[in-house]
């Protein structure tokens, strides 16, 4: 692993007057970083059809990366012989690994959950595979990111009860066991899981909160439940959560949503949505979502989003569309740039309305100059 002390620490700066959002600062060894941020998702150390230095401009300097992808493509050990993710990638930045657990949950063919890990298919060759706890702290010990993630079960958010109950203790278990693990300074966070049900988030969250994670990650959500019910649970989860360490929701990246769940007390997010609907032609910019490939984008000399400056401002709305409609690769690239760009920017903005107390002022006109739904 590369430099060898790799620790984290998080403070509250502020808490917005109007709406109980924070304002807070997450310092690692790679960076310092105000709080609440988006990470774009970096799957297979690469964000995908950016350069670093490209990277580096539609970022605050952190990002994320999978566990179960360089594990299995190309190994963890070529990954370590370059010093890690960021040596392998050349990132000077901070990084944080999610643990395998919701990839195997949703990649995987034919698993099987047992006590001390998955058993299951390789997604593409079917080879027999088996990942648990201490594998998902070895392999990110090896990835050698700030921020590493306990192995946990995602369950389906509809599933019954007693299912859910057994699942969660299973979690909890999975989180101790990853934790006596750790050998290294890396920070390594709880996930609270528990689905839809209030009783066992609490219950989730209150044993791991025992188990004192520098930080703890809020899964199981945006996997299929509504809106509602996913704003619903992080304002249930607000209250119990520790005040002074990072609350991470994972894989949760529409705009909407990381507005609506600041609001609810959440410092961190991750979402391949805006990377890979950009490679499908949809740009989210400063008025709404815009669809490329439309015909009536034919013609249309502006730029993608005329009130965000970025290095992708240059061209014309008629110009990506073509790229897209000739299949032009350059086309995926701008339409990324402008998606990590729009984000960057918006919680740059939100950060800014929880300093001066009126996120939910910011919150109306959002929802105003936006086509973004509304719950
Ligand atoms: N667990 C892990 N990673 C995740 C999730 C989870 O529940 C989600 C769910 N939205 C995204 N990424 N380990």
């Amino acid at each position: 692993m590369e430099g060898g002390f790799i620790l984290i620490s998080y403070e509250v700066l502020h808490v917005c007057k109007q709406s109980g959002a924070r304002l807070g600062k997450l310092t690692t060894s790679h960076g310092v970083f105000e709080t609440p941020i988006f990470m774009p998702v970096g799957t297979l150390a690469t964000v995908k059809t950016l350069t670093v230095e490209e990277i580096k401009e539609v970022s605050e300097g952190l990002i994320l990366a999978n566990t179960y992808h360089l594990w299995q493509q190309p190994g963890e050990d070529i990954v370590k012989d370059h010093g890690g993710i960021r040596g392998f990638m050349k990132w000077d930045g901070a990084l944080l690994t999610d643990s395998g657990g919701f990839q195997v949950f949703s990649l995987a063919k034919l698993r099987d959950i047992k006590e001390e890990g998955v058993h299951f298919k390789h997604h593409k060759s079917g080879a027999p595979l088996f990942l648990g706890p201490e594998d998902a702290i070895r392999i990110q010990e090896d990835l050698g990111a700030d921020i590493i993630m306990s192995f946990d079960e995602c369950p389906p958010p509809y599933e019954s009860y007693e299912y859910m109950k057994d699942s969660v203790e299973r979690t909890i278990r999975w989180a101790k066991r990853g934790k006596e693990a750790l050998k290294t300074d890396q920070a390594l966070f709880g996930i609270v899981q528990g689905g839809l049900n209030k009783e066992l988030r609490t219950h989730c969250a209150e044993e791991l909160i025992k188990l004192d994670f520098p930080g703890y990650s809020i899964g199981g959500l945006s996997v299929g439940e509504t809106k509602a019910e996913m704003y619903e649970m992080t304002r249930h989860l607000n209250p119990i959560l520790p005040f002074n360490k990072p609350r991470y929701l994972m894989g949760v990246g529409a705009p909407e949503d990381l507005l609506e769940n600041v609001i609810n007390g959440v410092d961190m997010f991750d979402c391949v949505l805006p990377t890979r609907n950009a490679r499908h032609g949809t740009a989210l910019t400063t008025t709404g979502k815009v669809t490329i490939k439309n015909k009536q984008f034919e013609r249309d000399m502006s730029s993608l989003d005329p009130n965000l400056q970025s290095s992708v401002s240059k061209y014309s709305k008629s110009y990506i569309r073509h790229l897209f409609k000739a299949e032009e690769q350059l086309g995926q690239r701008l339409v990324t740039i402008q998606n990590l760009a729009y984000l960057k920017h918006l919680m740059a903005e939100i950060r800014q309305a929880i300093k001066e107390d009126r996120l939910l002022d910011f919150k109306k006109e959002f929802y105003e100059r936006t086509n973004y739904p509304k719950v």
